[in-house]
C-alpha cells in the first residue's frame, strides 16, 4: 500500500478547536489504496516545517495532505497554490507575527500543488459536499507549510506528491457569528476520505 501523511492542526487565534484536526483523526485507516498516517501539526511559522520534515524523513511517504481550518470558507477547498510570503494578520501559537518575509529568500515567488485538485473538488462534490478549487492559501501558517513542503519535495524527494485543503469552521465555533457558514464533521470527514479516494 502506498502510505499518505495526512495533517491537521492544533487550535490558533483563540478557538478552543481546530476542525482539520478533528477531521482527521476521524478518517478510516485505509482508503482505496492507501494508508493513512496521522500527524498533529503545531500552529508556528518557526516550528510547523521541522516537525513535518522530521516526519516524512522517517515516514517517507508517497504523498502529503495537510488540511487546516479556514473561517469564512463555504466548503472544502483544495489549495491550488503555495506563494513565498509569510504576512501574519494575528500571531501564530508561539507569538510570532512575520510581516512581508519571504519564505525562502531564494525560492520561486510560487509553487503549485502536486496533487489533482480538481479532482479532488469533483469527488468532493460528488460525495453531495460544497467544494471548489481556491487559489489563495492565504499568508498565514497554512501557506506557510504547503510552499514549505513544495520547495522541499521539489528539491528532495519530487515523486512525493504535496497539497493542503482548507475545511471551514464546525457549527459550535460560529454560534457567535450569524450568516456565517459551517459544516458538521461527518461532511468534512465524508469529504476527506472522497478527495483522498482520487489522489
Ligand atoms: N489555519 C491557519 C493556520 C492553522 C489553521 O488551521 C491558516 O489557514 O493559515
Amino acid at each position: 500500500m502506498k502510505k499518505l501523511l495526512v495533517t491537521g492542526f492544533e487550535p490558533f487565534g483563540g478557538e478552543k478547536i481546530n476542525p482539520s484536526w478533528e477531521a482527521v483523526i476521524r478518517l478510516p485507516e485505509k482508503i482505496g489504496g492507501w494508508e493513512l498516517k496521522p500527524l498533529l501539526l503545531p500552529v508556528s511559522f518557526q516550528r510547523v516545517l521541522p516537525a513535518v520534515l522530521e516526519t516524512v524523513e522517517v515516514l517517507r511517504p508517497d504523498a502529503v495532505l495537510s488540511v487546516g481550518q479556514a473561517g469564512g470558507r463555504e466548503g472544502l477547498t483544495p489549495e491550488r497554490i503555495g506563494i513565498n510570503l509569510d504576512d501574519a494578520r494575528i500571531p501564530d501559537n508561539d507569538g510570532f507575527c512575520p510581516v512581508d518575509c519571504p519564505i525562502e529568500a531564494e525560492g520561486p515567488a510560487a509553487c503549485f500543488s502536486t496533487l489533482p485538485v480538481k479532482d479532488m473538488a469533483a469527488a468532493i462534490e460528488k460525495a453531495g459536499i460544497p467544494s471548489r478549487v481556491s487559489n489563495t492559501a492565504g499568508t498565514y501558517v497554512c501557506n506557510h507549510l504547503l510552499y514549505g513542503l513544495l520547495h522541499y519535495a521539489a528539491h528532495t524527494r519530487p515523486s512525493m506528491g504535496c497539497g493542503f485543503l482548507h475545511v471551514p469552521w464546525l457549527p459550535e465555533q460560529t454560534k457567535d457569528k450569524p450568516g456565517a457558514f459551517s459544516l458538521r464533521l461527518e461532511e468534512m470527514v465524508k469529504g476527506l476520505e472522497a478527495a483522498i479516494s482520487v489522489l
